[in-house]
């Protein structure tokens, strides 16, 4: 955790003109706080930093939290909240409209009714990151790649995709991984055509193409990759596809840099793959935002119309999809820079035939 972060959510409580925040998020109060427990709330204001969680958690708070104060709350977390915030002189105070539920806003109504409660988004304060962010990132990278590296050994004609996700998994897992990052995509044959097709028990067939979509998890920061390889003797239709896709991902990569849109970026895979007459089979957006959370801002897409900026991290990500054959995607991990962009990933993207 670093100073940075506080001062720049400070800015943004200024200019809205809050006098403190509430974070509920789990991303974020981790990101300002350093805080990684499954429950608990910050309250952050000009002069004030507390963390507010339970029993289970206050040994752990004020080990990774040390610059803040750790308050245990009781059977009601907004009871205790409420005795903190009513102490203060606070007019309005923001809570993340984005993730609070409906319950949990009418409890912020009823414990803070002398409050004026305004939405903000936070999530835009971890759209760039540290150095110390890329290298966690990064390092979530390298685990994925060693497990794309060793589940070649292991796909073959016979095995089902079950087989492949635990394999892949086990992999991370052993590698340091603290969970998967998300629920492992294996999708072969016919089921590739599932651009989120979560391994299931169908076996794999003699050349077949197998769609592996997944992740590592180090130190709260996600990693995402995507291959597609073919078990046996790839056909040339294969061989077409997928090296429209793969076109597709170097050319909007090539064209990845700071001060470029969403929208130009993911228009120039969607491009490609439309000219070769596929526009209907890329329905997704290209890429995402990657760090605390695995879907998170910027977008590639055709609604993101915001500028990029460096040291942002994305997937870069085109598929197509044909139903009862099947589909490719592939998927890198980048880093925006001023000039270009930094491919973290570095799983080799030529089709793979595993004879
Ligand atoms: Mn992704």
């Amino acid at each position: 955790m670093t100073d940075q972060r506080l001062i720049h959510l400070r800015k943004l409580m200024a200019e809205q003109g809050l006098d403190a925040v509430i974070v509920t998020k789990p991303e974020n109060r981790r990101y300002f706080s350093g805080f990684s427990g499954s429950a608990g709330m910050l309250l952050i204001s000009e002069q004030a930093q507390i963390l507010f969680t339970d029993f289970r958690y206050i040994e752990q708070a004020k080990k990774q939290a040390p610059d803040y104060e750790i308050v245990r709350h009781g059977a009601s977390m907004f009871t205790t909240l409420a005795e903190h915030i009513n102490k203060r002189e606070f007019v309005r105070v923001g809570f993340e409209s984005d993730y609070v539920t409906w319950d949990t806003h009418q409890k912020l109504i009823e414990h803070l009714s002398r409050l004026e409660l305004r939405p903000i988004n936070l999530d835009m304060l971890r759209k760039i990151k540290e150095q110390a962010e890329l290298k966690l990132i990064q390092h979530a990278v390298q685990i994925a790649d060693a497990a794309f590296d060793h589940i070649l050994t292991i796909i073959r004609p016979g095995i089902s995709e079950l087989e492949i996700a635990l394999q892949l998994e086990y992999q991370m897992r052993k590698l340091g991984s603290e969970k998967p990052a998300f629920d492992t995509i294996v999708a072969s044959g016919f089921r590739g055509a599932l651009p989120h097709g979560q391994a299931s028990d169908k076996i794999i067939e003699a050349g077949d193409f197998v769609t592996m979509d997944f992740g590592a998890v180090y130190q709260g920061y996600h990693s995402d990759i995507t291959r597609t390889v073919v078990a046996g003797k790839a056909t040339n239709k294969q061989r077409e596809i997928y090296d429209i896709v793969l076109n597709a991902q170097l050319a909007s990569i090539a064209a990845l840099t700071a001060t470029k849109t969403g929208v130009e970026i993911d228009l120039i895979a969607r491009q490609i793959i439309a000219d070769a007459g596929y526009a209907d089979n890329f329905g997704h957006a290209l890429g995402h935002g990657v760090g605390l959370a695995i879907h998170e801002e910027p977008r590639l897409s055709s609604a993101y119309t915001d500028e990029l900026a460096a040291n942002m991290v994305v997937s870069v990500e085109p598929g197509i999809y044909l139903p009862d054959w099947g589909g490719v995607r592939i998927e890198d991990l980048v880093v925006i820079s001023a000039a270009g962009c930094q491919v973290l990933t570095a799983s080799n993207k030529k089709l793979i035939e595993l004879n």
